[in-house]
């Protein structure tokens, strides 16, 4: 035993007889470290961003789920659900009563708007990149919660298309998707599925919700989110569906789902494997997990605090080096601001350190009995 590893090394031997629940789980899957050892673990700083107006927050201007964030020409790049009403949502459970001008959720009637920055804090917003199409096309209702690929030199966005109100029945809409040649635009609309919902009884047929896409062994890889999600009944798994194509429909792993908790879909590459993070809903919410695989997720840090609907500025989202070094900032949104009938969502920076290092050389301990490997 070395010396710096004591007290915290143990002897093989002690895994070597019946190990309690916690001991098992300890010894398959979790990391041995304090939290601040653990490079899948981190805080979260949030910070106002400056640019974007909201009406004095009469809820009648929403903006929320953001994209991944992406740099190109010079500047940072992210995409976001925009509703501009002239009146306040009326709220899921409002929806009898929404018509072609009211909505019924703040992301009913919400169309793909873009904003640019060159220093990720003082944004300009460009105005809609993804516009609602006229009637009956996918997406006539609300098009919403994108996220960005890059995949072989064009740009390609990925949202939640409605042809109903949310709420009607419950929160149900398939993937749709728009490509262009700049992030910029035009962006040019598939009247198609491109992630369908699930057949009659599979885990993901009323919804699929929240793209997070990702370029992983020459694929496109698209977590995304079903849930029963019925007004009233919120249950939420995740999903990953695969293509070579990015505008012919994915195919589903048949593992799914691959994550039994969190809301909005957070992924992001991670040395050879996927990490995820996992907030908000189900038994194993507000934690960081990693599958070497990409499918096989294992709990790999608890967090605090962390922000809704997470998207990472992700440098190396599309670029498939296998090695992924982690992330440092992003955006999320705080729901539920203004007044109960006036309600409406807000875009928020966050900062954290999810690097393959801990940021702080003094936050490295040779105190470390089994050292992480993710
Ligand atoms: C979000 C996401 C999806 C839902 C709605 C808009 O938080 O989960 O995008 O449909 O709420």
């Amino acid at each position: 035993m070395s010396e710096d590893a004591f007290p915290y090394t143990v002897t093989p031997e002690v895994w070597d007889r019946p190990l309690s629940a916690a001991m098992q789980r300890q010894a398959d899957t979790r990391p041995f470290s304090r939290p601040e050892e653990n490079p899948l673990f981190t805080n979260f700083k949030y910070t106002p961003l400056v640019g974007f107006d909201y009406s004095d927050g009469d809820g009648t201007v929403s903006r929320r789920d953001p994209s991944k964030i992406i740099y190109e020409n010079g500047q940072y790049y992210v995409w976001y659900t925009k509703r501009d009403t002239e009146t306040p949502c009326l709220g899921m459970e409002g929806a009898k009563d929404a018509t072609d001008t009211v909505a019924s959720a703040d992301w009913d009637l919400g169309e793909v708007w873009y904003a640019t920055s060159k220093d990720g804090f003082v944004w300009e917003e460009q105005g809609v990149a993804v516009p609602r199409p006229p009637k009956p096309q996918v997406g006539w209702r609300a098009v919403c919660t994108p996220d960005i690929l890059k995949w072989e030199g064009r740009f390609y966005l990925y949202y939640q298309a409605f042809t109903e109100p949310s709420g009607l029945r419950g929160d149900y809409c398939p993937i749709a998707v728009s490509h262009s040649d700049s992030p910029d635009g035009p962006w040019t609309p598939v009247d198609a599925e491109v992630i369908p919902t699930g057949k009659e009884g599979e885990w993901d047929q009323y919804a699929v919700h929240g793209p997070c896409m990702l370029v992983r062994d020459g694929k496109i890889y698209c977590y995304y989110k079903s849930a029963f999600n019925r007004p009233g009944c919120v249950w939420i798994t995740m999903g990953l569906a695969i293509s070579d194509d990015p505008l012919k429909p994915f195919e589903k792993h048949p593992l799914n789902p691959v994550l039994n908790s969190g809301h909005e879909v957070t992924l992001f590459p991670w040395k050879s494997g996927i990490a995820a993070m996992v907030l908000r809903d189900g038994p194993e919410h507000y934690t960081i997990q990693y599958a070497e695989d990409g499918v096989n997720f294992e709990i790999a840090s608890i967090v605090e605090f962390g922000p809704n609907a997470a998207k990472f500025y992700t440098p190396d989202a599309f670029t498939d080096t296998g090695d992924g070094q982690g992330v440092t900032w992003g955006f999320g949104h705080f729901i539920n601001a203004g007044t109960p009938d006036k309600q409406y969502s807000v875009l928020t920076r966050f900062d954290c350190d999810l690097r393959r290092e801990p940021g702080d050389p003094a936050f490295k301990s040779t105190r470390v009995f089994h050292k992480p490997e993710f």
